[in-house]
């Protein structure tokens, strides 16, 4: 038994569509705890921060305009292996990939409008925590 704690983000594209109450209706359904949980529209220099593992990609660019276009909707997620468990509720990051069952394989197609993000090792989801909750 291993409880831990993980961020949610549902992304612009996922608040725009309406999907918010359907990704957190999987999480919880699932048996992980919302613990906190807030709506912003984060600036370019916390979406450079959150990505910054992937600065030197060709496709960071799109991905910070894209995660800055609207609000989004974090949360703190916590429960048994809530890692790995969250991870694997979302499935790959490629939507065409994604097997049916997962949000990323139910609800989307494009690679950058994936809906939803999860911290990918406890060592990303402490940092991340941090930065949208401050702890
Ligand atoms: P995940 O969101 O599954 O953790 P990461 O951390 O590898 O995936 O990538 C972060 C985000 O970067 C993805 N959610 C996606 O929006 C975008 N991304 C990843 N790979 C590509 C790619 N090859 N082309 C465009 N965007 C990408």
């Amino acid at each position: 038994m291993a409880i831990e704690s993980t961020l949610l983000i549902v992304k612009p594209d996922g608040v725009r569509r309406r999907l918010v109450g359907e990704v957190l209706r999987r999480v919880e359904a699932k048996g992980l705890s919302i613990e906190a949980m807030r709506m912003l529209t984060i600036d370019r220099s916390l979406a450079e921060e959150h990505y910054g593992e992937h600065s030197e990609k060709p496709f960071f660019g799109e991905l910070v305009d894209f995660i800055t276009s609207g609000p989004i909707v974090v949360a703190r997620l916590t429960g048994e292996q809530a890692i790995s468990v969250w991870r694997t509720l979302i499935g790959p990051t490629n939507p065409v990939d994604a097997p049916p069952g997962t949000i990323r394989g139910d609800l989307c197609t494009v690679i950058t409008e994936n809906l939803v993000h999860g911290s990918d090792s406890a060592e990303s989801a402490a940092r991340e925590l941090k930065l949208f909750f401050g702890e």
